[in-house]
């Protein structure tokens, strides 16, 4: 969990036999804004024909190397891949289910293999997600709210759809080497049934104790779980409709899409800004959460440029103020429209993200600060004190930066 805490930023990748389809099936087009990854439900692609339609995934242009370098690059430090998305394809050599990439298409490589292996190489760490909704399985029974019409047949069994993906999960706890751990998601879609939960979470934790537990299951925390993690939204908002607003004692983290759609839909050209993903990585290290990024690859294993651009992007600002993120906790003053505050030791963080003006006027920090620097360049900034609060003046110069950071020595430190 400390590491998790301190690392703040995470690469998340949306990759599957949807990525194929990338928003459209039979001349229907999922609209701009939905998720181009529920492409089976919103169409109700049958079994049968999406089960076809997965052979042709070959995604021969696919590099570990230059995913994970990217990620590297962005100043990502951990790295969630879908192993097994909505649809339940397996993306990595399943041998417990043919439905895989290795066995059921002619790429016949592990991408995970090669994924966890490189990112052994270059130091991040790896989860694999796993849905545990899954409109493939037969035994997938009694059905939940989607994945009603894809022609299988209404009967099953329950418990042996769990030993399933126990199965599943003891494939990717054992043959991937050591995991950041497994990021679940789709209990949502039938919240009453009798998961499990606690032999899954203690069969992971036994094959691999360091291994985190991050929920998608939009709840507060529940036993066992080492992450509360929040969709779309920074902890406690609720934009997204489905998000609790309880926000519990672990450690935090934002799962966003870079434009609209978590799985690659051609066109969704919603990408958002850097300055706006620098302002989403900032609010959430301001809220105690780390923000874990989502880019949908192609089926071919390349990355749209839009992406590899924004990514650079912030890893030119993470090398100058990633150390206004990594390793600190969320400041003295909750964020505001104005920007947040971050914390490490002795020096408060202030993340001018939304601010005109020059003076800005703070409310207490709880401690009186000795200097005010500017953390690039390192220019004083005026600043005066009262019981109040205080009141910086910025320089001007910088006026146009995404966030001006400004550090705030407090009277406890030492230098
Ligand atoms: O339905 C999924 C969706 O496709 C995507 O995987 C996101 C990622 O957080 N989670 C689900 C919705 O809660």
């Amino acid at each position: 969990m400390a590491w998790f805490r301190h690392d703040k930023f995470g690469m998340f990748i949306h990759w599957g036999p949807y990525s194929l389809l990338a928003g459209e099936w039979k001349g229907q087009r999922v609209p701009v804004g939905s998720e181009a990854e529920w492409i089976m439900e919103r169409f109700n692609i049958p079994v049968k024909e999406y089960r076809e339609m997965a052979r042709r995934m070959n995604p021969v242009n696919f590099n570990a190397d230059q995913w994970v370098s990217l990620a590297k690059a962005a100043g990502m430090k951990y790295l969630v891949i879908t192993a097994k998305h909505h649809d339940g394809f397996a993306m990595y050599h399943s041998r417990v289910s043919e439905y895989n990439i290795v066995d059921w298409t002619p790429f016949k490589r592990d991408p995970l293999k090669e994924l966890a292996d490189e990112c052994q190489r270059q130091g991040i760490k790896l989860f694999f997600y796993y849905s545990q909704l899954d409109w493939h399985h037969p035994d997938y029974w009694p059905r939940g709210s989607t994945g009603l019409k894809t022609g299988r047949p209404e009967s099953g069994d329950w418990n042996r759809y769990l030993d399933f993906m126990d199965a599943e999960l003891t494939e990717l706890l054992t043959h991937y080497g050591p995991l950041g751990g497994i990021w679940f998601d789709g209990m949502w879609d039938k919240p009453a049934a009798n998961w499990r939960l606690q032999e899954t979470y203690a069969l992971i934790h036994r094959l691999q104790p360091s291994a985190l537990i991050v929920p998608n299951h939009h709840q507060a925390p529940l036993p066992g779980e080492d992450v509360q993690t929040f969709e779309q939204d920074l902890p406690g908002a609720n934009t997204a409709g489905f998000n609790t607003k309880v926000i519990g004692a672990l450690p935090l983290e934002t799962s966003l899409t870079m434009n609209n759609s978590w799985g690659f839909n051609i066109t969704d050209r919603k990408f958002k800004s850097v300055r706006e993903l620098i302002g989403y990585l900032v609010r959430a290290a301001g809220n105690d959460a780390n923000l874990l990024l989502n880019i949908g690859p192609r089926p071919d294993g390349t990355i749209q440029p839009e992406a590899i651009e924004r990514l650079r992007e912030l890893g030119k600002w993470t090398a100058t103020y990633g150390t206004s993120i990594y390793g600190t906790r969320k400041g003295p003053i909750p964020p505001r429209d104005w920007g947040a505050t971050t914390r490490r030791g002795d020096t408060v963080f202030v993340h001018v993200l939304n601010w005109p003006d020059r003076a800005l006027s703070l409310p207490s920090i709880g401690a009186r600060a000795v200097r005010a620097t500017m953390l690039a360049g390192g220019q004083a900034v005026g600043m005066t004190q009262s019981d109040s609060g205080i009141t910086l003046t910025l320089p001007a110069s910088a006026s146009d930066e995404p966030d001006r950071v400004v550090m705030l020595l407090t009277s406890t430190g030492s230098r």
